[in-house]
């Protein structure tokens, strides 16, 4: 009723746009948005008569059993109207209707006749412009998005919007084009099938009908221009579109066993949860089809986080950060500098270099497989983040330091790093580049170093606690009087000479001229640490458990002890008992351990 300015619509020369363009549009002025209301007829509302409106007997209008549309379905077509506001730069307005007014859209039900769910009056002059009328003869499946009911909707309201059906005019799209998967005001399904159905339909505009709102008003200039996360979970239906104006975004995949297929390249798609089924108009052939999501052709999603199934994620020219989570997942950056972001500690990752920017392999003892192509970066850790050149992880550099950060724990401390502490030092030491020794004395420095070993006390004891602590036994006595002698010349105060003469017993076990009996249990037994501190990570709802260190103690050179510490572990991660529960009762212990 509200009479607002209209023009003609400009074609563009893309046809993927032109196809879907009707002959006039709502008028815009200069750089802000449309302002378009809306509102719900109701019995008293006033219709227009004059010339080119309502006449009396118009097949789509209110002569024909007008009734309201209910609080449900007035809720299912703001929501579709939210659905094209949030990719184009409209902004809609509810009013009321009644004697003194009404929006420029109206949305009621009639008894058209006619087969068709809906018809809509595109913009132009004349009061009835931008009304969409429901058949209420007409078979409906229901209001709910992904329902055609729904779809319904979001395509009057493109007409409304001066948009047309993709068929109709001068300029249409070929048959192999006209689809869901490009635009929701298709009469077909599936691309090729004229008049095919799909078991789950769009719930969002489609890429070429964001082309085409957007070239009529501009994109939306409100929403989305930060860093924003998309999730999507197993187990729920997806045919939808993201647009996105900036920012640095992130796609969620969260599942606990089906993949997904992330593809970052604008204007692609995605398979995120379960596939559509598509069946031609008369249902005798049928297709199933896994991609569900597009991106936009003008939208940059930046990063990609995986599941725990075998997951595809795949970059593009931006700098990506992609997340496969566990499984056997595959990961491609593309161009641009491009991180993988890895769920367990270093340590745990045999990874090998390939020829054209493969690297590949496995972790956690090959539970799962790693494929990455044009990845420069990995990084680990949730507290402290540490990014490193994915050629260290592939040397096996990063996964040698780890096992010298962990000895210090084993060496100062007695026990096993924590979660959060080690992934600190893993940043200072791998991607900080602190050196071993300074980091070393920092650990001297440590409040619980200096507890366990106050500055005062005797050189000669914290000598042999390191040893037992590192080696299982006794400082041999040449060794012990040397270190001893050498840190009482520093006086009583030498913290950094004590966390030098750590740094060196530790890196002196692993040189070639040392006996590989100190350098395999010191192994071993961290080893035996970073299993249990990897596991921890991954269920961070089970807290460090000062257990671990009674367990440690009974890893010895033999790596049978290592392969049966793996075993408690896991039994105590897979049960509700604790590990100091499991370590403090003998016939459970004696059970897992065996003889
Ligand atoms: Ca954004
Ligand atoms: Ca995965
Ligand atoms: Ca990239």
């Amino acid at each position: 009723m509200t009479a607002i300015a209209f023009q003609n619509t400009v074609s563009t020369g893309d046809l993927r746009i032109d196809a879907l363009l009707g002959a006039q549009q709502w008028a815009t002025t200069g750089s802000g948005p449309l302002e378009l209301s809306y509102s719900f007829p109701e019995t008293d509302s006033l219709w227009s008569n004059a010339a080119g409106d309502y006449a009396t007997g118009d097949g789509w209008g209110p002569a024909n059993n007008f009734v309201p549309l209910s609080e449900a379905e007035r809720a299912a077509v703001r929501q579709a109207l939210d659905a094209w506001a949030a990719v184009a730069n409209i902004h809609f307005t509810e009013t009321a209707d009644n004697a003194a007014g009404a929006g420029t859209l109206r949305f009621g039900w009639t008894d058209a006749p006619s087969t068709a769910l809906a018809f809509t009056y595109a913009p132009g002059s004349g009061a009835k412009a931008g009304d969409v009328w429901l058949n209420a003869l007409a078979a409906w499946d229901g209001l709910e998005p992904g329902l055609h009911g729904y779809t319904t909707l979001l395509q009057e309201i493109g007409i409304a919007l001066g948009m047309k059906h993709p068929s109709e005019g001068t300029r249409v799209l070929p048959p192999y084009e006209e689809a869901f998967t490009a635009t929701v005001i298709s009469s077909s399904a599936y691309a090729g099938a004229i008049g095919s159905w799909v078991d789950f339909e769009p719930t969002t505009p489609m890429p070429y009908d964001i082309l085409a709102v957007q070239s009529m008003y501009g994109p939306n200039l409100d929403d989305r221009q930060g860093d924003d996360t998309y999730v999507f979970i197993e187990g729920q239906r997806y045919f939808e579109t993201l647009w996105d104006g900036g920012g640095n975004d992130t796609i969620v995949w969260q599942a606990a066993s089906q993949g997904a297929f992330i593809d970052l390249a604008a204007g692609s798609f995605s398979e995120l949860g379960a596939p559509l089924n598509y069946w031609s108009q008369d249902y005798n052939r049928a297709w199933t089809e896994g991609l569900t999501v597009a991106l936009d052709f003008g939208t940059s999603i930046e990063n990609a986080t995986g599941g725990n199934g075998s997951d595809l994620l795949i970059g593009n020219g931006l700098d990506n950060r992609l997340t496969p989570g566990l499984g056997d997942d595959i990961v491609r950056g593309g161009d641009g500098q491009d991180t993988v972001v890895l769920a367990m500690f270093p340590n745990v990752y045999a990874l090998e270099a390939y020829e054209g920017g493969e690297v590949f392999g496995g972790y956690a003892n090959f539970s799962y497989l790693l494929d990455l192509f044009d990845v420069e970066s990995a990084e680990f850790g949730k507290t402290f983040q540490t990014t490193i050149p994915l050629s260290t992880l592939v040397s096996g550099q990063a996964q040698v330091q780890l096992g010298r950060l962990t000895d210090l724990y084993l060496a100062f401390f007695g026990r096993a790093p924590d979660v959060s502490g080690l992934e600190y030092w893993q940043e200072k030491l791998l991607e900080e580049g602190r050196d071993f020794a300074t980091i070393s004395k920092e650990f001297a420095w440590s409040p619980e170093a200096q507890a366990l070993f106050p500055p005062a006390a005797s050189n000669r004891a914290f000598v042999q606690t390191v040893y037992a602590n590192c080696f299982g036994r006794p400082a041999d006595q040449g060794g012990w009087d040397f270190w001893t002698a050498k840190l009482d010349k520093m006086g009583a105060s030498g913290l950094n000479e004590r966390g030098a003469f750590v740094g060196e017993l530790i890196l002196g076990a692993y040189a070639s001229t040392s006996g590989t009996e100190d350098q395999t249990l010191l192994t071993n037994r961290h080893d035996a640490a970073l299993y249990y501190v990897n596991q921890l990570s991954s269920a961070p709802q089970e807290e460090f458990d000062a257990g671990i260190n009674a367990l440690l103690a009974r890893v010895s050179g033999d790596p049978s002890t290592l392969t049966k510490a793996g075993e408690v572990i896991d039994y105590a991660f897979a049960h509700p008992v604790t590990l100091t529960g499991v370590m403090t009762d003998a016939v459970l212990l004696e059970q897992l351990w065996g003889i």
